[in-house]
């Protein structure tokens, strides 16, 4: 079969389940570089590193914070051929990466207890076939993400349900005062089947944030470890011109003054 035609595949994949995967992004040479600088930032009480509520899962949230060694994995070649075949037409980087590590224990339940919870990021108003193809996040880990292992959980072809419920004014209110969905709500229509994003390290995946997901407990001993790459479709000149004034909030600017010329490209920033 074709390259191009499997990446399509990946895209069919993406609409109907909410997710896909996409293995041998990075070498593993490349992974385990990343896995080593990943480790070395991000420790259990790095002060710099957040948390929430979210138990072990601890991510570098702020652009003062960026690790640009794994930052320019956003330009890596294998990466964009994805990008470009999930994004119609020109795209460009939106904010510095974001790294994440999940050390082993609690984050919001796991299926071999049966105590998992997702959520939606929000209710989007736009319906998911006009907002496809038009801004993706790229999630590239770092080392193998193994069944219990703090994998993202999601709940596969939830976002058509969810997108269909949310007409209800009844129901879009509840879950905007709380988006939590466990076993026990019983949806109507919805197959409850969670199912766990494992996979190798070096490979990526993007899901639906509109589709059932969530974190999950780490109950293995090696930590999950990922970065977040968001990308979005360019817009019009004064959209763009709009975009590039906001890059200082939205990158390191010590990151900003190392950048190659690729990467700056990428960003929108010349
Ligand atoms: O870390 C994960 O696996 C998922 C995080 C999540 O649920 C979210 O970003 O909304």
């Amino acid at each position: 079969m074709p390259k191009q035609k499997k990446i399509k595949d990946y895209r069919q994949q993406f609409i109907n389940q909410g997710y896909a995967i996409v293995e041998n992004v990075l070498t593993t040479e490349e992974a385990e570089e990343g896995r080593l600088i990943l480790l070395d930032k991000i420790r259990p009480e790095s002060p710099e590193s957040y948390a929430g509520i979210w138990g072990t899962r601890r991510q570098l949230k702020r652009p003062q914070h960026s690790i640009p060694e794994i930052a320019r994995w956003a330009t890596h070649p294998k990466l964009l051929e994805i990008v470009s075949n999930l994004i119609d037409g020109s795209f460009r980087l939106t904010d510095e990466p974001l790294p994440i590590v999940t050390f082993p224990g609690k984050v919001c339940g796991c299926l071999k207890d049966g105590n998992w919870r997702g959520h939606t990021d929000g209710l989007s108003r736009i319906p998911f076939l006009e907002r496809e193809g038009k801004a993706v996040s790229i999630w590239l880990t770092l080392a193998d993400i193994e069944p219990s292992g703090g994998a993202t959980t999601l709940i596969p072809g939830s976002h058509w349900l969810i997108e269909k419920m949310a007409v209800d004014p009844e129901f879009r209110a509840k879950k905007e005062r709380n988006n939590t969905y466990t076993a026990e709500d019983n949806l109507d229509g919805l197959d409850w089947n969670p199912k766990e994003i494992t996979l190798k390290a070096g490979g990526i995946f993007f899901f639906n944030d509109q589709a059932i997901h969530s974190a999950s407990d780490n109950l293995l001993r090696q930590p999950r470890l990922i970065c977040a790459y968001g990308f979005t479709k360019r817009g019009n000149q004064e959209e763009e011109l709009s975009a590039r004034q906001g890059i200082h909030k939205r990158f390191n600017s010590d990151h900003l003054e190392i950048m190659d010329d690729q990467m700056k490209r990428l960003i929108g920033l010349v």
